[in-house]
């Protein structure tokens, strides 16, 4: 496995580059450019930057995550293909400085979805949560007129700048149903995946997180009958999978140490971290450690390692610890610490090998 970390860019992350190549193992940054709006086409410049920027630290680039689809691809408006164009433009342009995998997700409205970004945990460390009942069973719409009412609520993704476009968001997709959502992304697909393959640029999509439909909006990529069906649509090996141990974990009839098993060709990324799920289905984000939580981190390791793994992997999130100041899940400490516990599992396995 090539041990690869988040890094969210000079000057929009606490981790510096230094840091990260003091980890041991960590040979590249997981990278994008946030600070263009979605659906936008990447400029080469900046993109070239990243590279001087890690190069500098021996780190590199070889792994964006993620270029964003654009909602108008999702809702499969007429506008998607020039949005489509502009993907693929930067494709063409992430291959000009070696990017080999790009990470993106096909999740309506909402990229991962959590109740609250600093839980307590028993040792005092805090970690995304997601608390079922404030979701469940709420009419989104009433949400955003609640939230616009009162200031003292919030969310994390409803923040009072974006409520009026969480609310067009909503309206445009209350016809959009889970098949029109799969048409949607075979469209997509078609088109972008022979640009990858001629680029050589393996395409990982993420899962759905939570792996269930969330405000009545519809989710895909949420177990293994749908993934197969994902695999199949275009059924060529750059059309793949950035496997998320946490996302499909927040589902317990998830076996992601069996999906590893099924899927190892077609994964391209692996984002290995634990959860723990609550008997009402609420979820933590633990440490790596397989006893900290209810996915098998053990057994997924195990699995890539049977699978002789070459792709990238990637800890993807970590709990705030040793009061680290950080994007939420994304500090240094609890993430390094994850990469080791990783190490640890392969490493006593080569020796058994
Ligand atoms: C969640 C994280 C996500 C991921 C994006 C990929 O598990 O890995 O934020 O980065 O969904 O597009
Ligand atoms: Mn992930």
């Amino acid at each position: 496995m090539k041990m690869v970390f988040r890094w969210f860019g000079e000057g929009n992350d606490s981790v510096s580059l230094k840091h990260i190549g003091q980890i041991p193992g960590v040979e590249g940054v997981v990278w994008a450019l946030h600070d263009v709006p979605v659906g936008e086409e990447w400029p080469m410049d900046k993109i070239s930057e990243v590279k001087k920027q890690a190069n500098k630290h021996d780190l590199h680039i070889d792994v964006v995550e993620s270029v964003n689809v654009h909602e108008d691809i999702k809702l499969g408006l007429p506008t998607r293909d020039l949005y489509i164009e502009n993907y693929k433009k930067t494709i063409e342009k992430l291959a000009k400085v070696g990017v080999k995998v790009i990470c993106y997700n096909f999740m309506p409205v909402f990229d991962w979805l959590r109740t609250d970004l600093f839980k307590e945990l028993e040792d005092g460390s805090t970690a995304l949560f997601y608390e079922g009942s404030k979701i469940k069973d709420i009419d989104p719409m009433e949400l955003v007129k609640k939230i616009g009412e009162d200031s003292e609520l919030t969310m994390p993704g409803w923040e009072p700048e974006r409520l009026s476009h969480l609310a067009k968001l909503f309206d445009a997709y209350k016809d959009v149903t889970t098949e029109d959502l799969w048409d949607n992304l075979k469209y997509f697909l078609d088109e972008i995946i022979p640009v990858a393959e001629k680029h050589d640029i393996k395409m990982g999509i993420h899962p759905d997180d939570p792996p269930y439909p969330v405000f009545g909006l519809p989710r895909i990529i949420i177990n293994r009958e749908n993934i197969q069906r994902f695999l199949s649509l275009v059924d060529n090996p750059y059309n793949g999978l950035t496997l998320c141990s946490g996302s499909l974990g927040a589902n317990p009839n998830n076996d992601i140490g069996a999906m590893v098993r099924e899927f190892a060709d077609r994964i391209a990324f692996a984002h290995i971290r634990n959860v723990r799920v609550y008997e009402n289905g609420d979820f933590i984000e633990t440490s790596h450690r397989t006893q900290d939580g209810t996915v098998d981190i053990y057994d997924i390791v195990k699995a890539y390692h049977e699978n002789d793994f070459k792709g990238y992997v990637r800890p993807d999130h970590g709990r705030h610890i040793w009061d680290e100041k950080c994007r939420p899940g994304y500090g240094l400490n609890d993430r390094a610490l994850g990469i080791m516990y990783m190490w640890g599992i392969w490493d006593s396995l080569e020796r058994q090998k």
